[in-house]
Formats: C-alpha cells, sequence, structure tokens
C-alpha cells in the first residue's frame, strides 16, 4: 500500500509539473515583447481572457503577470 501512495505521489507531482510548464509556455508566447507582463494588445488572441481583464489584474497595474495568468488559467481550464 505504501508503494501505491508514492507512485500516486509522483504522479501528482508530475502533472503539477506539466502544469507549470504549460503555464509558462503559454504565457512566454503572448508575451511577444518578453518583459514578463502580458498587455491588453498581447492579449488578442486571448479574447476570454481579454474581456475578463479586469478581474484576473489584482493589482491593478493593467497588466497580467505570470501568477495573475496562472490563476486564470487554473481558474478556466482545470
Ligand atoms: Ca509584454
Ligand atoms: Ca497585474
Amino acid at each position: 500500500m505504501r508503494i501505491l501512495s508514492f507512485v500516486t505521489s509522483i504522479l501528482i507531482l508530475s502533472s503539477f509539473d506539466a502544469l507549470a510548464l504549460d503555464v509558462k509556455q503559454r504565457f512566454s508566447h503572448l508575451d511577444t515583447n518578453k518583459n514578463g507582463y502580458l498587455t491588453h494588445d498581447e492579449l488578442e488572441p486571448q479574447p476570454q481572457l481579454l474581456s475578463t481583464f479586469l478581474i484576473w489584474d489584482k493589482d491593478q497595474d493593467n497588466q497580467i503577470s505570470l501568477i495573475e495568468f496562472k490563476n486564470y488559467l487554473t481558474n478556466n481550464l482545470y
């Protein structure tokens, strides 16, 4: 039984890694000027995020940071 729970935790860990990698890849793909933030212009390919921009821009700096983008993906896709 210990082996089973060990395998289960490995599976959970690796799926977290895959999620983190996926978020980073999507983020850097959208962040065309590579400044670490997504602006309205850069979010044109993501109309769903653009239309809810104010909800996800938690610190209201008019840009979506990696953490804010991750929150968005976590709430919408997973
Ligand atoms: Ca940017
Ligand atoms: Ca922000």
